[in-house]
């Protein structure tokens, strides 16, 4: 929106904003602080009369120190320890569909493994007719590809089974991210090994201390998966995997295995620690469900949300992200009633196959109270379901998989708040 050139206004539409926002205590939500005059047309900005810095002052490029307050946070109480770590991106800081490496939340079970890229090796062995060791050189030597991709934790979400929880879409939706990654078909190392007919499964393995396993039906490597060294253009950052990680499109970041060390061929899966006592689903019913690799179509409204307040009455644009591990976003619904109405939001930007899209719904705010939603819907014809439509399935024991439709209520002062509606 075009702001009021008019300093007067400028400042009144501030003092409003100012009032309006009073005694809010938003972690994160950047104030919109008072303009300094002398820096304010028709003066000269102090800016324009003195030489910036040169280019030797910044060899790999920061944000601009004006931007401190979007970065990854982590909830305290609920994973800060080494042995079990966890960041959140700043989604209500985002826009577009491609997330800044520095901001791509973090999972670790043991911490950010130092790999030095001369000491790495990739081993692949057990049921394939040769053995095969690559080093990084190796694997860089191979044919690439270039794919955008979501990555979303199976725990994302996972807070709110009991109801809302979380206040702010950083911390109930922010363990997503999506990057371009550069990397070799796993199915071209797999088939250099050759494959005995009986390799029905894999483990794969990663080099952190909790050498974190997961097993891979067949049929997923060989159809998409990556073993991939860079993240939009550079290389993996540290906590990303260094120096290579396992993509797998469209399933749970825990079989996106990071400083990927081993890849093991077998005829059945190995039920490791994360696919039993971890990342399987308890049921209403007791029961457990297992292997439930793919991620279903959800979206959230980044913008506005409990980290990102609206500031002002009339025009606006809310702004959120939506993907299905399933396949294309074909379409996102918005509503301003609590899902009693719906209206088809706007998608802006590229629609990648299990890559997040960023979708857009106009409206000018009168001030009234307002239950904001958004539904996902994929080109499997798939309806990003309500919470109440997922526990009458799940139950409220679960962690993983909460793709449920989450409801902000706008209040008038412009605060948001995470809520649920019956
Ligand atoms: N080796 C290893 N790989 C790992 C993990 C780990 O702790 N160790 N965490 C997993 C989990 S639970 C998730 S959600 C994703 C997170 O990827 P990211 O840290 O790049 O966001 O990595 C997965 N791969
Ligand atoms: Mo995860």
């Amino acid at each position: 929106m075009i702001e009021p050139t008019d300093p007067e206004k400028k400042r009144s539409s501030r003092r409003r904003f100012l009032a309006g926002a009073a005694g809010l205590a938003v972690a994160g939500a950047t104030g919109a602080a008072r303009a300094d005059e002398k820096n304010l047309p028709p003066n000269v900005a102090g800016w324009s009369k003195q030489l910036g810095e040169g280019v030797a002052s910044h060899p790999y490029g920061a944000p601009s120190k004006f931007e401190k307050d979007v970065v990854r946070r982590d909830v305290q109480w609920l994973t800060a320890s080494r042995e079990s770590s966890v960041s959140f991106t700043p989604l209500h800081e985002l826009d577009g569909i491609i997330t800044p490496n520095g901001l791509c939340f973090e999972r670790h079970h043991s911490g950010i493994a130092e790999i030095d890229p001369n000491d790495y090796r990739l081993m692949i062995h057990g049921l394939v007719d040769k053995p095969l060791t690559f080093t990084l050189e190796d694997l860089k030597r191979l044919p690439r590809v270039n794919r955008i991709y979501f990555l979303e934790c199976a725990a994302n979400s996972g807070m709110e089974w009991r109801g809302a929880q979380l206040n702010g879409c950083q911390y109930t939706h922010g363990m997503v991210h999506c990057v371009q990654y550069t990397g070799v078909p796993l199915k071209l190392l797999l088939e250099q090994a050759g494959l005995k007919p009986n390799a029905t499964w894999l483990m794969a393995e990663g080099g952190d201390a909790a050498a974190m396993n997961r097993s891979i039906p067949m049929a997923k490597a060989l159809d998409d998966c990556l073993v991939a060294y860079r993240m939009n253009g550079e290389m993996l950052r540290p906590e990303q995997g260094y120096p290579v990680r396992l993509v797998v499109p469209g399933w749970e970041g825990n079989v996106w295995v990071k400083w990927l060390r081993r890849i093991k061929l077998g005829d059945q899966p190995w039920y490791t620690r994360e696919e039993t006592a971890k990342y399987t689903d308890l049921l209403e019913n007791g029961k457990a469900r297992k292997f439930t690799f793919e991620m279903d179509a959800k979206s959230v409204i980044t913008s506005p949300s409990p980290q990102a307040p609206l500031k002002r009455k009339g025009f606006t644009v809310i702004s959120g992200l939506a993907w299905s591990g399933r396949g294309k976003i074909k379409r996102v619904d918005v509503s301003l009633d609590g899902g009693r109405n719906w209206r088809t939001a706007r998608i802006d930007g590229p629609v990648f196959d299990r890559a997040c899209v960023r979708f857009y719904a106009e409206f000018d705010w009168n001030g009234a109270e307002l239950l904001l939603q958004s539904r996902a819907i994929d080109e499997t014809g798939y309806v990003q379901p309500s919470k109440a439509e997922l526990r009458k399935i799940r139950g409220v024991n679960s962690i993983y998989h909460n793709n449920g439709i989450q409801t902000w209520a706008l209040r008038a002062s412009g605060e948001v708040e995470n809520v649920e509606v019956g």
